[in-house]
């Protein structure tokens, strides 16, 4: 794909996460439809399914040969990343959709034979959206990110961590997360993995540790964080999959290798 391909698919791309926003606020105090999935607190609503289904109508019509991996059902079984792949979040922090009616996002990551070359993260109440076109630049409302700080160090360091790493934990030394929330300046969660990972592109926090998320809550997030010098992995330092679920690490770079090697030990 050449590079006047990709901006012409990053434009449509853009056209149909701020359209689709737009609707959401739209319609955000109207009665919700909510059901569980996995678990009682798994929700998924029908503007979830709504969203995603819009992105998977827009996507057959204009470009057939692209294929679609989503939350909710509507895209393809994709088995390869061979060709071009949009992996996209309809909603992403569908607890904070239903609780709080804002702290939720639309994630947008299109893959070209395995390379993330477009991702949008759009946080739709706020009107925020960032987004990044490989080697082009990362944009937050369309003014450009700067590069992480070169200097960061754990001891000043913010990192977005969940309860679930502190607790008792059978997949981690959850003991080993302890000693990193003391050494760390600081500590937050906000419940939307792709706001997260555009977080931790805007430098506003320096890490973000999860033992699972799924492609569509890592797709984007994963370009915009590259593109400003971090590094993004699995929390054992291997190369993310694309395919399946995922432990993730986006964080500074300056503090990845000691992450890895002094504070996550998984079981
Ligand atoms: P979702 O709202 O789209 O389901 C919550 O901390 C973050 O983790 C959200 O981005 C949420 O995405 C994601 N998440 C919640 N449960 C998950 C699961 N079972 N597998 C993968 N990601 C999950
Ligand atoms: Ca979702």
């Amino acid at each position: 794909m050449d590079k006047k391909q990709i901006q012409a698919l990053f434009e449509q791309a853009k056209k149909w996460i701020l359209e689709a926003g737009a609707h959401i606020r739209d319609v955000i105090d109207e009665p919700l439809y909510i059901d569980t999935k996995s678990n009682p607190n798994d929700l998924v609503t029908h503007m979830d399914k709504n969203t995603e289904e819009f992105f998977a109508n827009k996507i057959k019509e204009t470009y057939p040969e692209h294929l679609m991996l989503g939350e909710e059902g509507f895209g393809d079984d994709v088995e390869s990343l061979d060709g071009t792949i949009w992996i996209i979040d309809p909603i992403d922090g569908t607890m904070n959709f239903v609780h709080q009616k804002r702290n939720f996002a639309i994630s947008i990551g299109i893959y070209h034979d395995g390379v993330g070359e477009v991702g949008l993260i759009y946080n739709v109440m706020e009107d925020v959206l960032y987004s990044v076109i490989r080697r082009q630049g990362a944009y937050k409302n369309g003014v450009e990110l700067p590069k992480l700080d070169e200097n960061r160090n754990l001891d000043t360091s913010i990192m977005v961590l969940n309860s679930y790493l502190v607790c008792e934990n059978p997949k981690i030394n959850y003991k080993k997360v302890q000693a990193l929330v003391k050494k760390i300046r600081g500590t937050r969660s906000y419940g939307s993995a792709a706001l997260e990972l555009a977080f931790v592109a805007e430098g506003c926090v320096d890490g973000y540790l999860t033992l699972k998320l799924a492609p569509w809550d890592v797709a984007a997030g994963s370009i915009l964080v590259e593109e400003v010098g971090g590094t993004v992995t699995q929390a054992n330092g291997q190369k993310l999959d694309m395919l399946t679920n995922n432990t993730v690490l986006a964080c500074n770079t300056r503090i990845h290798e000691k992450l890895i090697s002094e504070y996550i030990e998984l079981k």
